[in-house]
């Protein structure tokens, strides 16, 4: 039998539970929703608090904040707590009453109860990006037709990396068996979402155009460290060097401070100089990367 035939398999009436059978990931999928544990968040002493992990969709958040208070927004000055995912910290009660979808990223706005008022959070990173950049008026164009062409390449992220990530990366990457077929089907809507990217940036500077938005900012994590050879070391198979007006854009981006900055925020990999943990403080990128801590003992 070839080595990338699936197994024969028959589906049920009735699909069942198989506690520990879904790859890399299989302890932290489950078919139901709600807390498996009494669990409070930390709370720090800045009006947004973030509890995230340093993955694309996380990086996607801390770029934003970081790009905010480097344009002089000192209401975006924020508390990033880690929240482990593959230890069940997503099921915890405190996190899944942030976000009952128990997946990070998930923000607390705490600035209303200055006023008496209830704290306000939001889940899902594209309403994220949108409740930031609407609060500080900052990389969301407010010129209809701009606004118009910012949102829909924001929404095409959100609709496009599930099949990047949860399709391609799972059964390239992930999966307990490679099964020709799934890893064939995800590649093909991977590849075309790539040219999708290039042709566009082919025309323009950004993927709005001139301006640098909220859009690049939930594209990049994804879509550029793909191009860059970054995620799931599918370079070579996807062949993402032929995606030049892509990898144009992405080191662009990566030159910014601020992307560099919200890239290492709750990091819990790779070089230990990029990894932030936590981030309570812009200091802290100077004196609480992992390098800096070990060295410190
Ligand atoms: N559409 C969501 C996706 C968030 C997401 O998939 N988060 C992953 C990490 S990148 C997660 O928290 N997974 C934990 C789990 O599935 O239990 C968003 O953009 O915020």
């Amino acid at each position: 039998m070839a080595e990338s035939a699936p197994t024969p398999y028959t589906p049920p009436k009735v699909w069942t539970w198989k506690q520990g059978h879904g790859g890399q990931f299989a302890n932290i999928n489950r078919p139901i929703a709600g807390a498996t544990h009494e669990a409070e968040l930390p709370v720090g002493r800045h009006p947004l608090q973030l509890y995230s992990l340093g993955t694309p969709n996380g990086a996607k958040v801390t770029v934003m904040l970081e790009e905010l208070l480097a344009l002089g927004h000192a209401g975006a000055e924020y508390d990033a707590w880690l929240i482990r995912i593959n230890e069940g910290a997503q099921f915890g009660s405190g996190f899944v009453a942030v976000n009952p979808n128990s997946k990070i990223p998930a923000l607390l706005d705490r600035s209303p109860e200055a006023q008496g008022g209830q704290p306000i959070r939001v889940f899902e990173s594209g309403a994220i990006l949108m409740y930031l950049a609407e609060k500080f008026g900052a990389f969301l164009p407010t010129e209809p037709a701009q606004r118009a062409e910012c949102l829909s390449w924001l929404f095409w992220q959100m609709g496009s990396a599930p099949f990047l990530g949860g399709g391609f990366g799972h059964f390239y990457a992930y999966a307990p068996e490679k099964i020709e077929y799934a890893i064939d089907r995800y590649a093909m809507e991977v590849k075309r979402q790539m040219d999708v990217l290039d042709r566009l940036l082919a025309e323009r500077r950004y993927l709005t155009g001139d301006d640098y938005t909220i859009a690049d900012m939930a594209v990049w994590p994804w879509y550029g460290a793909l191009a860059k050879g970054q995620l799931y070391e599918a370079g070579e198979f996807l062949q993402v060097h032929t995606y030049t007006n892509v990898l144009r854009w992405a080191d662009e981006i990566a030159q910014r401070p601020a992307a560099r900055r919200g890239r290492m925020v709750n990091r819990v990999w790779g070089d230990p100089a990029t990894q932030l943990h936590e981030r309570h403080d812009a200091t802290d990128f100077e004196t609480k990367t992992q390098d800096k801590l070990a060295a410190g003992g």
